[in-house]
């Protein structure tokens, strides 16, 4: 049985034979997860390493520090919108997503979207100069002062550096995203236990992947980074509930809708 599906022989000395079905389901739901996010990433690795020489030059980094900080805000909040709009899109390919219900669906991505826009930022970051892909070309932190949050923007670009460091595969990227979305433990969730039945498939499907590729001690690493982008998700919400208090109407009118449902 399973020779027609491609799967390897019966192997007694193989623990994972005592569980034939439910090994094709975590392969399954391995190879479905990385396809959503193949079709969800936004820019393609290889894309983004050809244009690695594309550093913003002297004139451009002036021209967004003549930015108002409302003006700043206002780009960064619709760069940031744009990629939360893929991780959306992720989320809603990821199986099992659709069944977990409405709004538990939107609570996930509430307190998610960010974190998985954070992990995905490693993918666009260049460690060799602490430069990321924003608006076009490769941006260090100078391109985001006139935002005034240089301790958000020093956060997030350490984040992304040592998160870049564990060179991660794609498929690897695309496991870790969806463990950081199904997340039971996301405040207002109502049904719990559906979130939790999913959860324990994806971390099954990031041991088996990591076993696979012989990079088991990633395990840790990557559980570890959880409480780090937790903290600066926080950092993100105090700062536009800063940001807000100064500029009331530029939020109200000109932030897009997707970040005001998701973050306001
Ligand atoms: C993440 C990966 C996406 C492309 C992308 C677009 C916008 C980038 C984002 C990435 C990373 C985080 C980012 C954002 C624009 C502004 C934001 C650099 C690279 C920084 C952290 C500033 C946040 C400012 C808010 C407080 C408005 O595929």
């Amino acid at each position: 049985p399973g020779a027609d599906m491609g799967l390897p022989p019966y192997d007694p000395e193989d623990a994972y034979c005592q569980y034939p079905t439910s090994l094709l389901h975590i392969e399954e739901l391995c190879a479905s997860i990385v396809r959503s996010h193949r079709e969800t990433s936004q820019y393609r690795v290889e894309e983004l390493q050809a244009l690695r020489w594309k550093i913003f030059t002297r004139e451009e980094i002036q021209m967004y520090h003549s930015k108002s900080v409302d003006e700043m805000w206002q780009l960064c909040a619709d760069r940031l919108s744009d990629a939360v709009q893929y991780v959306v899109e992720f989320a809603k390919r990821l199986p099992g997503f659709r069944q977990i219900r409405q709004n538990d669906q939107i609570n996930l991505l509430k307190s998610g979207s960010m974190e998985v826009v954070l992990v995905r930022m490693s993918r666009l970051f260049n460690t060799e100069n602490s430069t990321v892909f924003f608006d076009g070309k490769f941006a260090g932190t100078e391109v985001f002062k006139s935002l005034l949050c240089a301790d958000l923007i020093m956060a997030v670009f350490d984040f992304a550096h040592s998160m870049s460091a564990l060179r991660l595969t794609e498929p690897q990227v695309a496991i870790f995203s969806a463990l950081v979305l199904i997340n039971p433990d996301r405040p207002g969730l109502e049904d719990r236990g559906r979130v939790q039945r999913l959860r324990k498939d994806i971390e099954l499907a990031l041991s088996h992947i990591l076993h696979r590729d012989n990079q088991e001690s990633l395990v840790h690493r990557l559980y570890q980074k959880v409480p780090v982008l937790k903290g600066l998700c926080s950092l993100h919400i105090d700062k536009l509930h800063w940001f807000r208090q100064l500029y009331p109407l530029t939020v109200h009118t000109h932030f897009p809708p997707l970040y005001k449902e998701l973050f306001g």
